[in-house]
């Protein structure tokens, strides 16, 4: 058996993309076994793989790990991705806690009713722009490095240039008031395991199209 954490979920972005960025970031090989009918989730929810029946699950290290945050906290904490002392580990979580938010407003649009997409999509980028961002503008702003916390390369720079990132997808000048931040995202874009993962060809998921979501529809809802 390879040492690899085996990454168990649909072949798309949706709640296990932030796992597959601190993995790649954090210069972590990984597995993907791709979930493709509801038979299969069926059978992972029926041969006891899943401590609360649900997707994402990651095997790592001996165990079979449920529950997004639960799992990205251990491979933070595991690659040193977590700030050097509790204070620090408090403040990246308030920070990652603020951008799974944000994260699960972006990620669940493709996945509304078509007469509510629209507001819901105005509703995202409003709190970007006007909840989000401002702060870590700030935070950049305040004490002038080029990290978020502790001026250490962590999980909180991770998730917040994949939220950048999607938060361009949906409206291309969405940085265009926030300076540091356009700064912030070409310097951590720049970190050889990340600038890997954003290379053509790597294990990141692209912005899902219709057919991806009728797919995971069937799946999961
Ligand atoms: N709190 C859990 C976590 O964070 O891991 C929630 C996990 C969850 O909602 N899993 C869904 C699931 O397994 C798949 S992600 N459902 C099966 C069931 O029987 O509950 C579904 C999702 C997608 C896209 I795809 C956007 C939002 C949710």
């Amino acid at each position: 058996m390879s040492g690899k954490p085996k990454l168990h979920y649909f072949n798309g972005r949706g709640r296990m993309e932030p796992i597959r960025w601190l993995l790649a970031a954090a210069g972590v090989e990984f597995e993907e076994c791709f979930i493709e009918t509801k038979d299969s989730l069926t059978k992972l929810q029926t041969d006891g793989s899943l401590l609360f029946q649900q997707v994402p699950m990651v095997e790592i290290d001996g165990m079979k790990m449920v529950q997004t945050r639960a799992i990205l906290s251990y491979i933070a904490g595991k690659y040193n991705l977590y700030g050097k002392d509790l204070k620090e580990r408090a403040l990246i979580d308030m920070y990652a806690e603020a951008m799974m938010d944000l994260n699960e407003l972006l990620m669940s649009y493709p996945f509304q009713p078509e007469d509510k997409k629209e507001q819901h999509l105005a509703n995202a980028v409003d709190k970007a722009i006007n909840r989000y961002f401002p702060v870590f503008e700030k935070v950049l702003k305040d004490h002038g490095q080029d990290f978020l916390v502790g001026n250490q390369f962590s999980r909180a720079d991770v998730q917040l240039l994949e939220i950048l990132l999607m938060a361009e997808e949906c409206k291309p000048d969405i940085l265009a008031k926030f300076p540091l931040l356009q700064k912030f995202k070409a310097k951590i874009s720049n970190i050889p395991t990340i600038n890997k993962f954003l290379q053509p060809g790597s294990q990141r998921k692209p912005l899902p199209d219709e057919k991806d979501i009728q797919k995971a529809r069937k799946i999961f809802f």
